[in-house]
C-alpha cells in the first residue's frame, strides 16, 4: 500500500479524511469477511473498506470522522465478532 501515500499527499482533500486498522476477533474464514462486509462497507461515510481475516482498514470520505461507535456496531451485527483493538495511526 505505499503507493497510496504519494496519491493521498497529492489530493488536499484527503487530508480531511480518516483511515484506521481495527483488529477484529473471531473471524476464522472468507465468510467472515463477507459478512463484516456486508454491515461494515455499507456505513455512511465510509470510503474505502478492506476486510481480510482479522482485520480491517477502514477510511472514511474526506471531511468526515470515522464512526467508531456505528462500525463496532455494526461489527457486532456482523455475527460473534468484536473490535478488539485500533491500531495507532501511522
Ligand atoms: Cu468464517
Amino acid at each position: 500500500m505505499k503507493w497510496l501515500v504519494p496519491v493521498l499527499l497529492a489530493l488536499p482533500l484527503s487530508a480531511f479524511a480518516e483511515t484506521n486498522t481495527y483488529e477484529v476477533s473471531g473471524m476464522t474464514c472468507n465468510s467472515c469477511v463477507k459478512a463484516l462486509k456486508a454491515q461494515v462497507c455499507k456505513l455512511d461515510g465510509i470510503e474505502k473498506c478492506d476486510i481480510t481475516i482479522g482485520k480491517m482498514v477502514l477510511s472514511s470520505k474526506a471531511g468526515t470522522p470515522l464512526n467508531e461507535t456505528k462500525i463496532k456496531e455494526a461489527v457486532a451485527h456482523a455475527g460473534d465478532y468484536k473490535v478488539i483493538d485500533k491500531a495507532p495511526k501511522k
